[in-house]
């Protein structure tokens, strides 16, 4: 199996600091997961050895190594701030990265690949739980509208290279992600990682009060890495249709129940207080799990479980 990660050079201007946020924590969960497996032969490549949004370097990087097998776990990832404040780079860097991966994937003869999108992808107002069949079927979250065009795009590109070509692509719909490595940058990160820094530092600090943002109505759901790269390698073995797939766990919880939650988990016990400044986005994003869940696949790992392992691991990172 070869699974392929990438980053990208900076562009349209952004601040050096958000050539900065890394969160690898896809890639990093299917390693893991592809190793405990058994699969040895795995082809990586850093952001630094390849340049996804390099057509030339995508090209002759699939035909010299040849992978078999393709994850394409690589994207330009951030939270509600940064995907409305860089609309340019997401749209850009994540068109570049998907069509050039999946050409050159075609091109060198790869027998699978496997395309990850985001729930962002469904119509703002989409009725809950949401299925498959929401997609382009209204208008879009606009703080995050980029971001959502350019996922929309690789399913449709993988979608009609298969129809086109006959390449088996495969598209699956993560819901939120959490997991250890994820970016903790408080400005470009997601909710999660930046309400377990926020507490953990208030706690530490004494601080009596932690601000989160928004209204704290928003719902959310949450699938650690380490499930979605069980749910990835589940698909490739066995999912071979052109419809898109979603993968969550079929619960949702709200902003200001994560943030109680948060709070009790690092100790804090000063006040929560809700910035309105600060954007709510989709009010609801629950994903439909249906059609995974009558494949026989099921997320393992509870919220409260998996936000104490990545509490764990990021104290002792420090
Ligand atoms: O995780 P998040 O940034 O992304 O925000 P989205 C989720 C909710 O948490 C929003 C609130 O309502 C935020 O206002 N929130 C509260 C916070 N405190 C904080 C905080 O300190 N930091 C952050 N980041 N949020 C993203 C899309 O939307 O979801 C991406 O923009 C992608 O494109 C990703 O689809 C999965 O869930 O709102």
């Amino acid at each position: 199996m070869g699974s392929v990660r990438g980053e990208s050079r900076r562009r349209h201007g952004e601040p050096k600091r958000a050539r900065s946020w890394k969160r690898r924590i896809v890639g990093g969960a299917l390693v893991r997961r592809l190793r405990e497996g058994g699969f040895e032969n795995l082809l990586l490549a850093s952001r630094e050895q390849l340049d996804l949004t390099e057509q030339a370097a995508v090209r002759s990087f699939f035909s010299a190594e040849k992978p078999e097998y393709v994850f394409l776990a690589a994207a330009k990832v951030g939270g509600i701030l940064a995907n409305d404040t860089y609309p340019a780079t997401f749209l850009y860097d994540n068109l570049a990265i998907e069509l050039n991966v999946i050409d050159a994937a075609w091109r060198s003869g790869v027998e699978k690949l496997l395309f990850l999108g985001s729930s962002c992808i469904y119509p703002k107002l989409a009725s809950q739980p949401i299925s498959e069949n929401a997609l382009l079927t209204g208008p879009l979250e606009p703080t995050n509208e980029a971001y959502a065009v350019a996922k929309i795009a690789g399913i449709k590109l993988a979608e009609a290279y298969r129809r086109q070509h006959g390449f088996k692509t495969i598209s699956l719909m993560p819901t939120n992600l959490y997991g250890p490595g994820d970016n903790f940058d408080l400005q470009s990160s997601h909710a999660l990682p930046a309400l377990l820094r926020k507490f953990h530092q208030a706690r530490e600090s004494g601080a009596s009060e932690v601000s989160v943002w928004g209204s704290g109505t928003p719902r959310r759901e949450f699938l650690h890495v380490d499930d979605l790269a069980n749910a990835a390698v589940f698909l490739m073995q066995t999912y071979d249709e052109p419809e898109i797939i979603n993968v969550g766990t079929g619960e949702d919880i709200s902003i200001a129940d994560l943030a109680r939650l948060i709070a009790q988990m690092t100790g804090f016990t000063g006040r929560i207080v809700f910035d309105s400044s600060k954007a709510d986005g989709t009010p609801r994003k629950l994903l439909d799990v249906s059609r995974l869940t009558r494949l026989g696949w099921r997320a393992r790992i509870s919220l409260e479980d998996g936000i104490r392992q990545v509490y764990r691991w990021y104290v002792s990172c420090g």
